[in-house]
């Protein structure tokens, strides 16, 4: 009987566990959630060029090479590099730091649970939070220093 009730806590207790860790997940934010998604594409080696911007929260004149981009503060924001491999996107900070790079540099704010980051081969995903905002510096191709452009955090 004793054994009976002992087995019974554990399992109440495995139980709570398992309820109290779902829990918690339910709090992380989606990451495949964006306000916005910024398809860029390049010209030869010399330039990004952003070709469609849909949704909220960003802004840039399209097809103008190495332009600015605007970036809303709290927004999430989904860059489809249509560049390819060869054009692997940086987002520099300032004193040329990286912050978030979709190659396999590490960017200092790649490991931050509110920026979210998420990198494949053809898009990278982040959340631009007020501390990422304040190092935030100009964009970069990872291979070719020539395409670059600023970036501009705004409330
Ligand atoms: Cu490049």
């Amino acid at each position: 009987m004793k054994t009976n009730f002992k087995l019974f806590a554990a399992t109440i207790f495995i139980v709570s566990v398992i309820f109290a860790c779902t829990e918690e997940q339910d709090n992380i934010p989606d990451p495949n959630f964006v306000n916005s998604t910024i398809t860029i594409n390049n010209v030869g080696a010399t330039a990004y060029v952003f070709s469609a911007i849909q949704g909220e929260g960003a802004q840039a004149n399209l097809n103008v090479e190495n332009t600015a981009l605007t970036l809303k503060i709290g927004s999430r924001y989904k860059i489809k590099n249509e560049a390819g491999r060869a054009h692997p996107f940086l987002i520099m900070g300032i004193a040329n730091t990286t912050l978030l790079a979709q190659n396999d540099v590490v960017g200092s704010f790649e490991d931050n649970p509110s920026v979210n980051f998420v990198a494949t081969d053809s898009t990278m995903l982040f959340t631009l939070t007020p501390e990422l905002a304040t190092q935030i510096a100009p964009y970069m191709c990872g291979r070719h220093a020539a395409m670059t452009g600023n970036i501009n955090a705004v409330e």
